[in-house]
């Protein structure tokens, strides 16, 4: 009976994915119980990231089955029952020069693939919209400096889910206020810190940005779906370090614009003052 109730429990929950809150956007930058692997690429920098981790594993297995093979030859073949007399050579040079130029080529190789994905990275383009997110023990604030408003950013309490639209699994995720960008536009953060050492990082955009104080650093995705994606602060900085979830929702240009009126009418005194508070 306890089986049935705990099957049909899974089978309940099973049925609620993928969930949905928050103006019927779905969820989909989080993680999920038992997955493996990443989570789903949304944009061109975390499809590129995938594949190249992908890649990579074709060639760190290529590599561990040929040397684990290796080993186990020389086990089987030149154990001293099965060869007796080993050989008292100390140099091969086709072997030598082969082995130094093998990994060499295959180093090329990774880099070659390695480098312009990288670049893509740092290499920022021309902003549709520009936000610059400063890290604070234990939360973050948002400024949306083309319009000269701000806002702070805390994760919700267990009891504050429900009334924000989020179930329970998105405890330690969810955050009360959230960065709200158009789909399909170039956005560009400018990662800083007030304090300590933060990071922010949305893994299904593939972007992670160390904020540091004093610093201005920048990173750019270009959202190719709408939906609610979460991240966590990703630089050890304190006490509260695993309280300062970061929630970013991708909307139609309309609501974005929607959105934005509401916001700069909600936030531009908060927001005024916040960068005062700054200088
Ligand atoms: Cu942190």
């Amino acid at each position: 009976m306890r089986l049935l109730t705990t099957l049909l429990g899974l089978l309940a929950t099973m049925m609620a994915l993928p969930a949905t809150a928050q103006e019927g956007l779905e969820i989909i930058g989080t993680p999920r119980p038992k997955a493996l692997g990443f989570q789903p690429a949304t944009t061109e920098l975390a499809r590129d990231l995938q594949w190249f981790d992908g890649f990579l594993l074709v060639i760190i297995t290529a590599i561990s089955v040929f040397v684990i093979g290796l080993v186990l030859w020389i086990i089987v073949r030149y154990n001293k029952r099965a060869n007796p007399t080993p050989a008292t050579f100390s140099h091969n040079t086709p072997i030598e020069v082969a082995w130094t130029i093998i990994p060499i080529v295959i180093l090329i190789a990774i880099g070659s693939v390695s480098v312009p994905v990288l670049f893509k990275q740092q290499i920022i383009p021309e902003a549709d919209v520009t936000i610059k997110v400063t890290g604070y023990q234990w939360y973050w604030g948002y400024e949306y400096v083309d319009y000269d408003f701000g806002f702070d950013s805390f994760m919700l309490q267990k009891d504050e889910l429900e009334d924000y639209g989020y179930s329970q699994s998105e405890w330690l995720l969810a955050t009360d206020t959230a960065v709200v960008v158009p789909v399909g536009k170039t956005i560009v953060m400018q990662v800083t810190a007030a304090d300590v050492i933060h990071s922010w990082t949305i893994p299904s955009f593939g972007v992670k940005q160390d904020g540091v104080p004093g610093r201005l650093a920048e990173l750019w995705f270009k959202p190719e779906v709408e939906g609610i994606f979460f991240g966590q602060c990703s630089e050890l900085c304190g006490k509260d370090h695993a309280y300062m979830p970061i929630t970013v929702k991708v909307v139609s240009e309309e609501a974005y614009e929607a959105w934005l009126k509401g916001a700069i009418e909600e936030y531009a005194d908060a927001g005024t003052f916040q960068i005062a508070a700054l200088d």
